[in-house]
């Protein structure tokens, strides 16, 4: 299997981020990705490229403009104002507030996010660019008659809506690749989010459309991050509905409770008659991660890999979260060997 990387996942470091109570350095750090890289190379997974330019339009079919521009744009801001750590919000337009967007960097920066869990360092836009090029051009190897493809992207994406970042996610990279192939002509594409955490920005930007079936298994969100998102009775809206599947699974679940959710999963993805699937690839469901709370063992994630070759579509990978840090390339690397039948 062929994969993407660019070294630009290594411009976007953020410095901290804020766990009960304390200021702690990122999870959501370099030293992920070049783990994954190191066990791609290990292994022999296959070559490794760099990704090709697409530009900008194919991240406009997902994210606004405003968005993308204010995103782009926000670093140099900040340091026209002197700004010294990383660019974070402290304010957010919740419920009894109005939705206004106000012209302060800060103000702004609250408006497009709905975390503090999303930096912004002075690479973080072209860490995060160079990560939809990586997911665009894996995609690209696709449509042109692969059958899989792995996009080692970072920083990962499937929190991030159409004009929302947070949960350490900026650009959707999976919903970025999903749409290129929607135009393309294929007609029918299956998201699958095996991530620990809800991917919530996938599930919104696909709501209300029939093309895009998102399907995902993670802690449930009664519990766990992002809270207000990923429940069982969410199933799409107007021409959406019917094609929107939540799995969340109870703290401490270990292989047997989550086969259980794939397998549903896989099925409403065969019934579906998706022509492609896009797997939103976390491994923090990891035993030993250090944020989520399931109980999966390395070799589960070989299982995880063959089940959803057994689908037997064109399989798009796209890298999410996943945080011990030592095991992630294994992790990971074994879902893609064992979709490939090592
Ligand atoms: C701990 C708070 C943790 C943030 C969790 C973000 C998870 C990100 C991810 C992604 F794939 F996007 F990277 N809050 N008390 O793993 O879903
Ligand atoms: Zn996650």
């Amino acid at each position: 299997m062929l994969t993407y990387y660019s070294d630009d996942h290594h411009l976007h470091h953020g410095k901290c981020e804020l766990i009960d109570g304390q200021l702690m350095p990122c999870f959501e750090k370099p030293q992920r990705a070049d783990h994954i890289l190191a066990r791609v190379n290990n292994r022999q997974l296959g070559e490794v490229r760099a990704p090709r330019d697409f530009g900008l339009a194919p991240i406009e079919r997902i994210h606004s403009k405003a968005y993308l521009e204010f995103f782009k744009s926000a670093w140099a801001r900040w340091q026209e104002q002197g700004g010294k750590g990383d660019l974070l919000p402290f304010t957010w337009p919740a419920r009894t507030l109005r939705r206004m967007i106000p012209n302060d960097l800060h103000g702004q920066l609250g408006y497009y996010s709905f975390d503090g869990g999303a930096p912004i360092t002075a690479g973080t836009w072209q860490a995060a660019y160079s990560a939809a090029q990586v997911a665009l051009s894996a995609q690209q190897e696709i449509a042109n008659g692969a059958h899989s493809a792995f996009a080692l992207c970072r920083p990962p994406g499937h929190h991030a809506a159409g004009d929302v970042m947070g949960g350490y996610c900026y650009l959707n990279n999976a919903a970025i690749a999903a749409q290129a192939f929607l135009d393309q002509g294929r007609k029918k594409v299956a998201i699958l989010d095996v991530d620990y955490h809800h991917g919530n920005g996938t599930q919104d930007i696909f709501y209300q459309r029939s093309d895009v079936l998102f399907a995902s298994i993670h802690g449930d969100p009664a519990e766990e991050f992002p809270f207000f998102l990923g429940y069982a009775d969410e199933l799409g809206e107007g021409a959406g509905e019917g094609y929107n599947f939540n799995y969340p699974l109870p703290m401490g679940s270990s292989w047997e409770a989550w086969s259980a959710a794939l397998e549903q999963a896989c099925q409403r993805i065969a019934e579906y008659g998706a022509e492609v699937v896009v797997v939103s690839l976390g491994v923090d469901t990891y035993m030993e991660d250090p944020i989520s709370q399931f109980k999966l063992d390395s070799p589960d994630y070989l299982a995880m890999g063959r089940r959803i070759a057994a689908l037997g579509l064109p399989t798009l990978f796209i890298m999410e979260g996943g945080y011990a840090v030592e095991a992630i390339g294994v992790n990971a690397v074994n879902v893609l060997e064992g979709f490939e039948g090592a």
